[in-house]
């Protein structure tokens, strides 16, 4: 039976990778934080599984993390662990470094000192480190990341490289584009959206208050990740790939979307911080323009060619656009609790 490690196991994307590697028979170890109220929500389905294992750490805590990767002996490390939020990142910049880049290479010191070829990294990057770049972003697009975050998810995509190349380690990044799901959290503008869009059907009239609803990002379902992340550490050697749909849409198209599953045609009036969503049949206020969700740099677009992992690994995503707002809109209004959105 293989042995996985998941940093990030109670994030979005550790979750759904627990329940796919699970399902394929390993054993799958995870490291939860202490928290002052429980944080495993979303695994909340799978505790108790005999092949679950969970451990207190905190990838900033090296001694705590060489010694469970001693013990655990896996064959393969996820890291997904991460401060993720880029809006946060700038109020937390030193924090978001820490986490990101100096605990990948706690993570990476740890692997090169298991025995030689026993285990495969898998190291979560992401399209914030290519910034402003022309789209189409393809594995040769320069980096020029915006945010703290940006920044900390390029020193370790290097790092992975340079453990890589000196080491010989089989370490290899995942360049996702963003990717959503029901598990995606809260404060994230998809499921700020959907969240919204569940409390409007459910009698609410409080409007939803956006940022920038120009930004325009390459949007997948974490389903279809999940499978290219196993399967760029399934492959004969270790390499990075992009990981995208190849469309983009703007977070108004997605709203939109979203709010037409309740029968609701959005009607844009005004511009600027004045600018606001109205139900066209009713004139009622959907959404507002708020300046608190506006980044100190934004990126304005994103959209990954993915034909390198589609050539090489031959993944696909098979959930599109449409079907990703359709399964996260539903998803919040069966689950709806009143709970005010971020
Ligand atoms: P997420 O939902 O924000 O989950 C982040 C996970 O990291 C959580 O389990 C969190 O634990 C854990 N974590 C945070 N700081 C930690 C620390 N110091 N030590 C140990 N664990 C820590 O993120 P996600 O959307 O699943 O994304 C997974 C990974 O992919 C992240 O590295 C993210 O940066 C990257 N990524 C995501 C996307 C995307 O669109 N989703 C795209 C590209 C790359 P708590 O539950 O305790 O907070
Ligand atoms: O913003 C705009 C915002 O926070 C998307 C993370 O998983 O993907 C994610 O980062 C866009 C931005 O995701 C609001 O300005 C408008 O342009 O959903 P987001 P993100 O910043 O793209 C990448 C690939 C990662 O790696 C990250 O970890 O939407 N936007 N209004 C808003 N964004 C938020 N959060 N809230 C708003 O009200």
């Amino acid at each position: 039976m293989k042995k996985a490690l998941i940093t990030g196991i109670t994030g979005q994307d550790g979750a759904l990778l627990a329940a796919f590697l699970l399902e394929k028979s390993y054993e799958v170890h995870g490291i939860v934080r202490r928290a002052s109220l429980p944080n495993t929500a979303r695994i909340a389905a799978l505790l108790g599984h005999p092949s679950l294992h969970l451990h207190y750490a905190d990838v900033i805590d090296a001694a705590a993390m060489i010694t469970l990767i001693q013990t655990i002996q896996p064959q393969e490390i996820y890291n997904l662990a991460a401060q993720s939020d880029v809006l946060l990142s700038f109020t937390m910049p030193a924090y978001t470094l820490d986490t990101n880049a100096s605990g990948t290479l706690t993570l990476l010191e740890a692997t090169r000192i298991l025995p030689k070829n026993s285990c495969r990294f898998y190291q979560a990057s992401t399209s914030e480190i290519f910034g402003n770049h022309e789209a189409p972003q393809t594995e040769q697009t320069p980096f020029q990341p915006v945010s703290p975050y940006g920044i900390s998810k390029l020193c370790a995509y290097w790092l992975v490289v340079n453990y890589r190349q000196a080491h010989g380690l089989f370490a290899a990044n995942g360049i996702l584009f963003n990717h959503e799901s029901p598990l995606r959290g809260e404060r994230f503008v998809s499921r700020k959206i959907t969240r919204a869009v569940a409390a409007f059907a459910h009698g609410g009239t409080t409007p939803l208050k956006l940022g920038n609803l120009d930004a325009r990002r390459d949007w997948g379902h974490s389903q279809d990740y999940i499978r290219g992340m196993w399967g760029i550490l399934q492959h004969s050697t270790p390499d990075d790939y992009i990981l995208a749909t190849g469309t983009m849409h703007s977070v108004r198209t997605f709203a939109e979307l979203a709010f037409g599953h309740i029968g609701c045609k959005l009607q844009w009036q005004g511009s600027g911080l004045q600018e606001k969503g109205l139900d066209a049949k009713t004139g009622q206020v959907m959404i507002e323009v708020d300046p608190a969700f506006f980044r100190p740099v934004e990126l304005h677009s994103l959209c990954g060619d993915a034909s390198k992992a589609r050539k090489i690994l031959g993944w696909e995503p098979t959930i599109n656009f449409e079907g990703l707002v359709a399964d996260m809109v539903k998803n919040d209004i069966e689950n709806y609790k009143s709970a005010a959105y971020v």
